[in-house]
């Protein structure tokens, strides 16, 4: 069983308003590689060829065949316990949000509802072109070049995903900005915390009040400016830290 301080127990059990972050640690488990862990997906590829849309132009076929994998990682793995456990904790709130740079679906998958997604979602595409939903096999297929293009102009088609020196989707840095700021219990589960904006908010939580816990296999480069660290696998940690919490909480109405 997992260590957790009083406080933290507390407080859970007192807040109306909670806020979760989560990064690709929680994912770990369900067999989708993070980004800078040892045999990351960037152990490999650098980020700047591959994450970024100059990159894309430069070799369409690179990037589109990376996510292409990436996406049937993600299509064949099952959201874990992490998860299934933060899926239950929202119902235990009538004011709980959940922050994800994940493009996994997990989340959702896991059952989670009230989901704000930083970094888009890797199951969708778009033209680059003319902007339109493109997924293959109506919206989108393979030119004479092997490249996946639009039905309708025949622009490159990409991942709606988030690329180093893109904006945010629209109001989603908002909503996660907000619900940092009226969390009374704020968690920031399996980021690394190195990427702005989403790295910014569990600072931004606790300056407006929150008990900002960090949930992770490692200490974060932010860790030593929140009020707890619990360390260990999403999966068994959540789990525990929901066990330790639902008795003493009826579900929210
Ligand atoms: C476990 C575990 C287990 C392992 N259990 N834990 C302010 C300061 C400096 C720079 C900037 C700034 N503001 C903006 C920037 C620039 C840039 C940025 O942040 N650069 C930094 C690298 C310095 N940010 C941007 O460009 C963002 N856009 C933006 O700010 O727009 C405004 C703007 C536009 C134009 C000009 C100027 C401003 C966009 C960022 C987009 C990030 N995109 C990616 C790729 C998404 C698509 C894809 O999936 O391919 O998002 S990068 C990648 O990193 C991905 C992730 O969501 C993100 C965060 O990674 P994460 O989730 O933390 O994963 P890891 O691997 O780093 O860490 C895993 C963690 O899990 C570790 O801690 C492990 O210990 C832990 N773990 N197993 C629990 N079992």
């Amino acid at each position: 069983m997992t260590a957790f301080s009083d406080t933290l127990i507390e407080r859970l059990v007192a807040a109306d308003r909670v806020s979760v972050l989560t990064g690709a640690g929680i994912s770990a488990e369900s067999g989708v590689p993070t980004f800078r862990d040892p045999g990351g997906l960037w152990e490999k590829m650098r980020p700047e060829e591959l994450a970024n849309f100059s990159a894309f132009l430069s070799n369409p076929t690179l990037v589109q065949g990376w996510y292409a994998h990436r996406r049937h990682i993600v299509e064949v793995a099952q959201p874990n316990a992490g998860h299934v456990a933060l899926a239950e904790l929202e119902t235990l709130y009538h004011d709980f949000t959940l922050v994800t740079q994940n493009v996994d679906d997990l989340h959702r998958r896991a059952g989670s509802r009230n989901i704000v997604e930083l970094h888009g979602n890797i199951m969708r595409n778009y033209c680059v072109d003319c902007g339109q939903p493109a997924d293959e096999p109506n919206l989108a297929s393979p030119d004479e070049r092997g490249l996946i293009v639009c039905t309708e102009c025949s622009g490159l088609v990409r991942p709606d995903v988030v690329w180093f020196g893109e904006m945010l989707p629209l109001g989603a840095f908002e909503a996660a900005d907000a619900a940092a700021r009226r969390a009374e219990v704020f968690l920031s589960v399996g980021t690394s915390a190195i990427v702005y904006p989403a790295a910014g908010l569990p600072g931004t939580a606790k300056i407006h009040g929150a008990f900002v816990a960090e949930l992770n296999i490692r200490e974060s480069v932010i860790a030593d400016d929140l009020h707890e660290v619990v360390l260990g696998p999403a999966a068994t940690v959540l789990p525990d830290l929901v066990r330790a919490i639902k008795d003493k909480r009826p579900p929210a109405k």
